[in-house]
């Protein structure tokens, strides 16, 4: 079973979101979603409008995602893909680069961000 990890806010969920864990799970057998919780939202100076435990109920609600996890720190990724077993570790390429260092442990994909949607627009156009 190929097992596939990607992390995240996943605020406000749109279709940008859908589309990145769409091609996330395609990749693979099995999509593990790490989403940041409360505190780490702060430390990356985002605030989110649904809490963690509400967006992770809504990531679990979606077909192609198999199970959420917490992300809590920046450093707990070479340690999830080791204890979950993770094949292969994507992200949209607004992080490309960032994430190399994992190319020690598994693969490393940067997927095109969906262009003309994100949280922040969304906000924007309702303020
Ligand atoms: N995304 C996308 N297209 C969009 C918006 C988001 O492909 N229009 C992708 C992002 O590239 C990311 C994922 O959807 O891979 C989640 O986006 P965010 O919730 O904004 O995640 P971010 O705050 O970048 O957190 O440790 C990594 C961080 O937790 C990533």
């Amino acid at each position: 079973m190929k097992k596939v990890i990607t992390y995240g806010t996943f605020d406000l969920l749109h279709w940008g979101h859908i589309e990145l864990l769409k091609r996330a799970k395609a990749l693979g057998d099995y999509l593990i979603v790490a989403v940041s919780t409360d505190e780490f939202n702060a430390l990356k100076h985002k605030e989110a409008y649904h809490s963690y435990p509400h967006r992770k109920l809504i990531l679990e609600a979606i077909r192609y995602v198999d199970e959420v996890i917490p992300e809590k720190t920046w450093e707990q990724k070479i340690n999830d893909v080791k204890t979950h077993d993770v094949d292969i570790f994507v992200m949209g390429d607004d992080w490309r680069g960032e994430f190399d260092f994992l190319k020690d442990y598994c693969e490393v994909i940067y997927l095109p961000r969906t262009t003309g949607i994100s949280t922040t627009q969304i906000k924007d156009d309702l303020s």
